[in-house]
């Protein structure tokens, strides 16, 4: 028997960027070459895709711990380090993506629709890359950022057009059979079906999907028999069919009180109020059934459902009843909105890009949150102090210094930068008051300096003062 896994925990972690290189250019001769260090690659993604061929998540089950692969670093030379590949799992369609908390992240239907569940991290830029008019020779270079890690639970919801729900051995897995070209597991006892079948259905010019689900029992809202777990099957179905028996055994059953007590577990379990139902008495091919379900049809009937009557087994009525649901399918597909017909790729989240925020906390600590700020603290090299100056430069340029400032932060104070469990924290030194910029700028090397004439210095001037604006407004290469 094949196994049906249809929950998956999994656990993802995407590629981390390479590490820039800092490197000067060397050759007989000419003993400053100028930088040359090249950037690291970038971290792979870990992207889900919907792939039609995929059926299961069981190649989830088995093995839970999906790693995409990392940038190289930078090499001297201008070198660049090769980019980390994308990690692409293929996901059954209808897999909805949650995280630990249960909050849907991302409910993937159609054929290429994609999530990515996890970033790769950046690579980090070389000194080259680093280098400028006023910066011409950074002895550093910025570290590749770690690829972001998630834990994610996939669930799977069958997509199909029509839900038959209904006692076990009602016969819903028959009508399947005989409706389509699936074969399931049909048999006299209880609960034969253990997992969903789906099946194609053809009826004129219409093509809709049909799945069944375990059968119900009172009470399989506080688990009894297979309990209400597979109805997430039937959530996107468009119509619920009912198979109710007319012929079983059990004295005190009949397809009335079944029905009720159906209604009553579906309502138990939620949110399949608003799908229209149609009522299918099967097994008419039995005498007595044919008897009862024409004592009941009125009653059906009078509580406004169509019925069907019908023998899975003896062939009788299924024409009728699989037109009868493509057309209940089609309606219901002119009323929803256009499919997408691109393919959707969902990203986690929108990154606020220029945002960032300073509070003071209990203990007077000063926190700084924000992606920017965050991100250029894990690029930083601290056992480099240029590098950490040119932290400092840059969160100075992002305004950090001057909020910092407003919220009331003296030199000496404690900063901490990023959430709880993962910021680097430093006694503050604003960079303005300690002199920073009469000291000459960071990575500026005098001795690449060469005697210029007033006109020209202007003109650097102006170009320096235009870059560091340019370099303000869009920092990042990438
Ligand atoms: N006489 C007669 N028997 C039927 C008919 N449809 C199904 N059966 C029989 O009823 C029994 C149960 O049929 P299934 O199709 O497995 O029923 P099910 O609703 O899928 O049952 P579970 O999967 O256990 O929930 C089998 O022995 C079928 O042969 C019918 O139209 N007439
Ligand atoms: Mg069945």
């Amino acid at each position: 028997m094949t196994t049906f896994v249809d929950r998956v925990e999994l656990h993802v972690a995407a590629g981390s960027g390479g590490h820039g290189c800092a490197s000067v250019h060397r050759e007989k001769f000419k003993p400053l070459g100028g930088p040359d260090g090249g950037n690291g690659g970038h971290g792979g993604d870990v992207i889900l895709t919907v792939d039609q061929s995929v059926t299961t998540l069981l190649d989830y089950h088995h093995s839970p711990h999906r790693k995409a692969t990392s940038g190289k670093p930078g090499e001297g030379g201008n070198r660049s380090g090769k980019d980390g590949q994308d990690l692409v799992l293929p996901v059954p369609d209808g897999t909805v993506v949650l995280d630990k908390e249960g909050n849907v992240l991302a409910d993937l239907v159609g054929h290429g629709t994609s999530y990515v569940a996890a970033e790769g991290g950046r690579g980090g830029l070389g000194n080259a890359a680093l280098s400028s008019a006023r910066r011409k020779a950074p002895g550093f270079a910025l570290l590749g950022v770690p690829g972001g890690l998630q834990d994610i639970v996939l669930e799977l919801k069958t997509v199909a057009d029509v839900a038959l729900v209904g006692y076990p051995s009602a016969g819903k897995s028959s009508l399947i059979s005989v409706l389509s070209a699936a074969k399931p597991k049909i048999a006299d006892y209880p609960f034969t079906t253990l997992v969903p079948n789906l099946g194609v259905v053809t009826a004129g010019a219409t093509v809709y999907t049909i799945a069944d689900v375990p059968g119900l029992i009172p009470g399989a809202s506080q688990g009894k028999g297979l309990g209400l777990e597979f109805l997430r099957h039937v959530e996107r179905c468009s119509v619920l069919v009912h198979v109710l028996d007319t012929a079983t055994l059990e004295s005190e059953r009949d397809p009335v009180s079944d029905l009720d007590i159906i209604e009553e577990e579906l309502k138990e379990y939620g949110g399949l109020g608003d799908r229209p139902r149609i009522v299918v008495l099967n097994k008419v091919d039995v005498p007595d059934g044919l008897d009862l379900a024409e004592m009941v049809r009125p009653e059906l009937e009078a509580r406004g459902y169509q019925v069907y009557e019908v023998s899975a087994v003896a062939h009788i009525g299924l024409k009728e009843l699989s037109f009868a649901l493509a057309e209940v399918v089609a309606k219901a597909r002119a009323a929803k909105p256009k499919e997408e017909t691109t393919r959707i790729v969902i990203r986690p989240k929108a990154v606020d890009d220029a945002g960032f925020t300073v509070v003071q906390e209990e203990d007077g600590l000063y926190r700084v949150r924000g992606e920017k700020p965050e991100r250029w603290v894990r690029q930083t090299d601290f056992n480099n102090d240029e590098a950490v100056g040119y932290l400092a430069d840059r969160l100075n340029r992002l305004g950090v210094e001057d909020k910092l400032m407003k919220a009331g932060a003296r030199a000496g104070d404690g900063v901490a930068i990023g959430p709880e469990d993962n910021a680097v924290v430093f006694d503050w030194e604003p960079t303005v008051m300690a002199g920073a910029e009469m000291l000459g700028r960071r990575g500026e090397d005098h001795r690449l300096d060469v005697p210029r004439p007033a006109a020209q210095r202007r003109r650097d001037q102006q170009a320096e003062r235009d870059e560091a604006q340019k370099e303000f407004d869009d920092f990042e290469p990438f």
